[in-house]
């Protein structure tokens, strides 16, 4: 089982989107084992992105995350990182493809509904930047996990 940090970006907020943008993921078959919604302070965001400091988009990009309530998820299943980037689509919304979150739900390069860690490396960071507290993670398990998986797939 792996773990992966989805946020819903501000827009996903004030669009209403985040009902719809869960079920998605819930949908799926990921499971949802950490969730709070927040308008996270400067810094924090700052180092989530440090990546892309040197971007010239860097400072919009951080201005536009902490202009209002993101929700931070903490979303686990086999292969969680690649399956949700799969599910969110292309970064430009408009080049997204249909069926994706993006696809379906933007038409935005920089406004583009969601983010969801791109490695290993980045998700363990990424997870303990917005869950500092293991306590604000929650193992459990999903009755319907023997039926989201088959027996010899190993994650029963
Ligand atoms: P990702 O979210 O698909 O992983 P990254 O390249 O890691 O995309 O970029 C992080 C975020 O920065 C994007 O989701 C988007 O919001 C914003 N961004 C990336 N490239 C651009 C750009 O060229 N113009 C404006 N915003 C951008
Ligand atoms: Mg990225």
């Amino acid at each position: 089982m792996e773990r992966t940090l989805i946020l819903l970006k501000p827009d996903a907020v004030q669009r209403h989107l985040m009902g719809k943008i869960i079920a998605r993921i819930e949908d799926k078959g990921l499971q949802i084992v950490g969730m709070k919604l927040r308008q996270f302070p400067k810094p924090l965001i700052e180092e989530h992105y440090a990546v892309h400091k040197e971007r010239p988009f860097y400072a919009d990009l951080v201005g536009f995350m902490t202009s209002g309530p993101v929700v931070a998820l903490a979303v686990e299943g086999k292969d969680a990182i690649t399956v949700m980037r799969t599910l969110i689509g292309k970064t430009n919304s408009a080049e997204a493809a249909p069926g994706t979150i993006r696809g379906d739900y933007g038409m935005s390069f920089s406004n583009n509904l969601v983010h969801g860690s791109d490695s290993a490396e980045s998700a363990e960071k990424e997870l303990a930047l917005f869950f500092a507290d293991d306590a604000e993670l929650c193992d459990w398990k999903p009755v319907g996990r023997t039926w989201v998986y088959s027996a010899e797939e190993g994650v029963h």
